[in-house]
């Protein structure tokens, strides 16, 4: 299995993390973002998007964190990752959706224009980011996990841009219930960390 990777993407990053909570070995290869190669005629066969993460199962090409994550939960990783039944699985999406959100156009947003000195409205980005963190706030004074029970491919998708938010200058601190899940996430067995986390 080969994932096209970059180090420093949070959303290629929950694909290591789940990786690794799997056990699954997968082989990182880079992708210079800076150079522009995910631009490339060769990479745009794999990602018509043109973005990073794209993994290759043995021929089997998935883009997109979310739908990477979905494919290896499901092929992989089980019922308790992601549910088949119906409220299970649309709560797992509820918090799916709040990822590719409030969370990549919120906090993901906010970390690249302070990081990488991205073009953006910073302010709007944090705001934005705040109102994610504080339903993840809400949630989590009720439930240790996002989706159910236990951890589910719903807190694999939030947490990376989430415990990174303080890199975008949105500091943890105001949401408690958030920090303590982060916690609980790392103490995973199998956990691996990135720079920043
Ligand atoms: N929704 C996509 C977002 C992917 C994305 O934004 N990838 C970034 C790195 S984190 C990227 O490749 N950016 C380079 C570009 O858009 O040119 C996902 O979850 O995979």
């Amino acid at each position: 299995m080969k994932l096209y990777d970059m180090e420093l993407s949070g959303n290629c990053y929950k694909i290591r993390l789940f990786c690794a909570l799997l056990g699954l070995d997968c082989e990182s290869v880079a992708v210079d973002l800076f150079k522009g190669e995910q631009k490339s005629a060769a990479f745009l066969q794999l990602n018509p998007r043109g973005q990073v993460p794209v993994l290759d199962d043995g021929g089997t090409v998935v883009w997109d964190s979310m739908a990477i994550l979905v494919y290896l939960a499901k092929k992989y990783g089980g019922e308790s990752w992601l549910p088949g039944e119906a409220e299970a699985l649309a709560r797992v999406m509820q918090w799916l959706a709040l990822s590719e959100n409030e969370i990549l156009y919120g906090l993901a947003r906010a970390r690249v224009i302070k990081l990488f000195n991205r073009p953006g409205d910073l302010a709007q980005c944090q705001q934005l980011g705040k109102a994610g963190l504080a339903v993840l706030e809400s949630r989590l004074a009720n439930g240790s996990w996002l989706a159910g029970d236990g951890p589910t491919i719903a807190d694999i998708a939030c947490y990376p841009y989430v415990a990174l938010a303080p890199e975008g200058d949105v500091a943890l601190d105001d949401y408690p219930q958030v920090r303590q899940w982060i916690a609980r996430i790392q103490a995973l067995p199998g956990y691996v960390g990135m720079p920043g986390l």
